[in-house]
């Protein structure tokens, strides 16, 4: 299986309510490494590219008004198939419909605020990556643990 990246963020209502540690302690438990993690305040620019796909929609002014409403904390995750995984960790985007067990079924309510973003595609991912980090922000590490984690990277 590829080892993937992908950007999570933090969303300002996860910040706000104090969920960044049960985030990241979720991910960091599953066995994924950190390779980038920081508090940002996310402007209508980037609130902009980062949400492009959406800038039709007519939750488009509410979505970027609501993102860049107070900070956010984008992290960079890998694994091996990191996007699907994180992504089945957040549950579906409205957490009316999100199993309990995943972030969004246990933390979220509301279709807006539901926490937590991750990439939907590895594609989108380089690009999310890209968008929020600079590549000297990407720390390139190893995690002693892994090898516990994923038979063959020992
Ligand atoms: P996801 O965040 O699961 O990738 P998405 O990319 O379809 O979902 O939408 C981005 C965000 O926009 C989503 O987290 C919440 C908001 N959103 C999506 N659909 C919406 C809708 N119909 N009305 C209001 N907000 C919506
Ligand atoms: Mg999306």
């Amino acid at each position: 299986m590829t080892v993937e990246r992908t950007l999570v963020l933090v969303k300002p209502d996860g910040v706000q309510r104090g969920l960044v540690g049960e985030v990241i302690r979720r991910l960091e438990f599953r066995g994924l490494k950190p390779v980038a993690l920081k508090l940002m305040q996310i402007d209508e620019g980037l609130a902009g590219r980062h949400y492009a796909e959406h800038r039709e929609k007519p939750f488009f002014p509410g979505l970027v008004g609501f993102v860049t409403s107070s900070p956010v904390v984008a992290m960079v995750w890998e694994a091996p198939n990191a996007v699907a995984m994180v992504r089945a960790m957040m549950g579906p985007t409205n957490p009316a419909s999100a199993p309990p067990g995943t972030i969004r079924g246990d933390f979220a309510v509301d279709l807006g605020m539901n926490v937590i973003h991750g990439s939907d595609s590895p594609e989108r991912a380089a690009e999310e990556v890209a968008l929020f980090f600079e590549p000297s922000e990407l720390v390139d590490w190893e995690r002693t643990q892994s090898r516990w984690v994923v038979e063959a990277a020992g």
